[in-house]
């Protein structure tokens, strides 16, 4: 082989050799949550803290909401997993804060009984709260649904009848938050803490 002929294939192959390389650093930009935005905001990527197991979780929810709620998936006292991840404070509010306006600039996601009520709010903040946290791989999102005799009006929600919204435990405790609107408290301040009857946490 000529001289030339392999000068020209030693700079060919670099040259194929660089553009692998560049698109092989192209691939690490790929975003580690989904691509979600609204109004030009990403979907917060969630901070973990500790973790709790399966039993540490339920005795929490017991203490947390006392009447005692039944907390089910398949079976009554029968979580779908065995390790939960508790949430940064300050991270899990950056989600709820998000979630108020995803909520409210999507129009589809009024309020309409039974096709999109409270059990549907709810259901969709677990839902993102999942897809936010979806780099954990040491345990499930500790985000559940809590279904109570709304005693007392919260959040905006009047009293009355059946309710479902969202429970949250981030590094400052169980934090109770209403999709509906954008109200966060404490379990302890939760004002129907003691009407809980099911709590769902898969
Ligand atoms: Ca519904």
């Amino acid at each position: 082989m000529k001289a030339r002929t392999k000068f020209i294939l030693i700079v060919a192959g670099m040259f194929i050799l660089a553009t692998i390389i560049d698109t092989a650093s192209d691939s690490v930009d790929i975003p580690l949550v989904p691509d979600l935005s609204i109004n030009g905001r990403e979907l917060p990527r969630l901070v973990a803290a500790d973790i709790l197991t399966h039993d540490q979780v339920i005795e929490e929810l017991r203490d947390a909401f006392p009447a005692p709620p039944r907390i089910i998936r398949r079976d009554d006292n029968e979580l779908a997993d065995r390790t939960y991840q508790i949430l940064d404070h300050r991270s899990a509010m950056e989600l709820v804060d998000w979630m108020a306006e995803f909520y409210w600039s999507t129009p589809a996601l009024r309020y309409k009984p039974e096709a999109y009520d409270c059990d549907n709010f709810a259901r969709t903040f677990t839902v993102m709260a999942d897809l936010a946290g979806a780099e954990f791989f040491d345990g499930q999102i500790l985000v559940v649904r809590l279904y109570v005799n709304q005693k007392t009006r919260w959040g905006g929600v009047p009293s009355g009848g059946q309710h479902a919204l969202v429970a949250i435990r981030t590094t400052k405790g169980w934090q109770v938050y209403e999709p509906q609107g954008r109200s966060v408290t404490c379990a302890e301040k939760y004002p129907n803490r003691n009407w809980v009857w099911k709590i769902k946490a898969d």
